[in-house]
């Protein structure tokens, strides 16, 4: 896959600079003439680089600098300052404000190659190190700590804008069993088709993760028990019906899944909600396994 780069650069001469050179390297460009939608650009079209000129019609690359920066998911993308007035003052003043090199418009070509090359690099090396410390090895769903984390904001932001939202445990049923009949590798292994599946049927905004073991937690934004359950019980049925493991010695298992609402339990931390989640999901252990329970129903 290419990289993308988005362009903030109202002079027509010097885009057409840019675009010459960089089409020649197989980049994919996109362009801002002064800026007004860069947000909803980087929003949509998720670019790897942004190179910004520093005067611009009715604001500058400072001003879009400081925005870029304060969005913590765009702390990652690198801003590469193209312009014609670099001079110590300036080049301080970007760097103070987050950018991350600085490049003349009377450049040669090449050395704006580079600088983008090295830039792209630091940029893949930095995502990489990122996604390790937010995923799971074995199931590449999201780890215990990310959960945690989205957990948190979602907290703060149902509470502030009185919005519910539903927290879900789901845990395997008699998984130990699989373990000591088939082996680790091959409960390893199921427990991967299990996310796999998991994974495949919840929405774009959803959050999955392995919670521990043989657990794994979801966070449902925007959803109430009743949306919640429908999720629940897709996967519920879903990993039911599907042969785990091979077509000789095939895995059927089932899931239980207890559900917590900010709503419903009116939990005070985010503790509470995990806490009212797993009195649910024991709720339907006890019950009988392969089952969905609600805190609080
Ligand atoms: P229950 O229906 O009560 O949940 O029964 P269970 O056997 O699933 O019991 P429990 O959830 O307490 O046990 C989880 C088991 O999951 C214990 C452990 O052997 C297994 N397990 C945990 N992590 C892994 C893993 O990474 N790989 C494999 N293969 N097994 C794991
Ligand atoms: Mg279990």
């Amino acid at each position: 896959m290419t990289s993308k780069i988005l362009v903030v650069e109202d002079t027509q001469k010097d885009f057409d600079f840019l675009q010459q050179t960089l089409l020649k390297e197989k980049f994919t460009i996109l362009r801002s003439s002064d800026g007004k939608d860069l947000l909803a650009l980087m929003e949509k079209e998720a670019p790897d680089l942004i190179i910004l000129d520093l005067i611009l019609p009715e604001t500058d690359g400072f001003e879009l600098c400081k925005i870029i920066r304060s969005e913590e998911r765009f702390l990652n993308i690198p801003i590469l300052f193209f312009t014609s007035s670099i001079n110590i003052d300036n080049k301080l003043l970007g760097l103070q404000l987050g950018a991350s090199d600085f490049l003349s418009k009377d450049c040669d070509s090449r050395e704006l190659v580079i600088k983008i090359k090295n830039l792209l690099y630091a940029k893949r090396r930095y995502d990489d190190v990122l996604r390790l410390s937010v995923v799971d090895s074995l199931t590449h769903v999201y780890n215990r700590r990310y959960f945690q984390h989205r957990l948190r904001d979602e907290f703060e932001r149902g509470r502030r804008y009185d919005r519910d939202f539903c927290c879900l445990i789901i845990d395997v049923d008699k998984f130990k069993e699989v373990n000591d009949t088939l082996g680790h590798p091959i409960g390893d292994s199921v427990l991967k088709s299990i996310a796999d599946i998991l994974r495949s049927n919840i929405r774009a905004a959803d959050i999955l993760c392995r919670y521990g073991g043989d657990e794994f937690g979801l966070l449902l934004p925007e959803t109430n028990f009743q949306g919640a359950y429908v999720t629940a019980e897709r996967m519920r049925s879903k990993v039911g019906k599907a042969n785990l493991a091979t077509a000789e010695s095939p895995v059927f298992i089932s899931l239980s899944c207890g559900i917590s609402s900010l709503v419903e339990g009116g939990a005070v931390g985010i503790d509470e909600l995990v806490t009212q989640a797993d009195v649910a999901l024991y709720k339907a252990k006890r019950a009988g396994r392969n089952q969905i329970s609600f805190y609080g129903r």
